[in-house]
């Protein structure tokens, strides 16, 4: 199998974590791939062009993360994503679409800022920065919630990548006044899935 990403992609940061969660890493060659080239040909069997992308050995392709998580899950049992019972918690549930929406927002701004200057819209980013401050604000209450604490789970993951996108984005200044995201977030920071995932320099 061979799992396309790029460097800066938070979405395929999550399953390279999920990847070595599983213990999946001999498994699965790695490609470090750009996308937005309408030359690639990878288009011709990937339309979307969107990463990450998982290739199987058939020359199937799976795109989408939670699509990807839940094959990875499927390949090892016990099952820690796909069929665990946090898919029936409700309010489990909830803090996972609230963490997914952060990334999903951030992911929006990020992309927005790297456009050219006059191609830029204040109002996307402005509401982008207003979400994420918020989601943020929403986090500092949370981060001793069980459900963000022990083995990791798609809840604290897609949190951790949303905060990680501070990287590539220096104005989703996070940490001033949320002390606690910032120790949760250091504390995550190293784990050994999460810290071997991380894009090589
Ligand atoms: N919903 C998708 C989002 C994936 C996504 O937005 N990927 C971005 C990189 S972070 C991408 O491939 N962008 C290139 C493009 O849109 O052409 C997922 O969960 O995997």
């Amino acid at each position: 199998m061979k799992l396309l990403g790029t460097k800066t992609s938070p979405y395929a940061r999550l399953t390279r974590i999920v990847l070595l969660e599983k213990g999946l890493e001999n498994q699965v060659e790695l490609i470090w791939t750009k996308t937005r080239n309408p030359d690639d040909p990878i288009l011709a069997v990937h339309p979307s062009g969107r990463v990450p992308v998982l290739i199987l050995d058939d020359g199937t392709t799976l795109e989408d993360t939670p699509v990807i998580v839940d094959y990875f899950d499927s390949l090892v049992s016990p099952a820690r994503f796909a069929g665990s019972s946090d898919r029936v918690d409700w309010r489990y549930r909830d803090i996972e679409a609230k963490a997914r929406a952060m990334m999903d927002g951030l992911s929006v701004w990020a992309r927005e800022v790297i456009r050219p200057a006059d191609e830029q819209s204040p109002t996307i980013i402005d509401h982008e920065r207003l979400r994420a401050a918020r989601l943020a604000d929403y986090f500092e209450t949370l981060t001793d919630a069980q459900e963000l604490n022990g083995p990791l789970t798609m809840a604290p993951i897609y949190l951790f990548g949303s905060l990680d996108v501070e990287r590539r984005l220096p104005a989703f200044d996070w940490r001033a006044g949320r002390p606690k995201l910032v120790a949760w977030h250091a504390r995550v920071s190293e784990l050994p899935s999460v810290k071997e995932s991380a894009a090589p320099a």
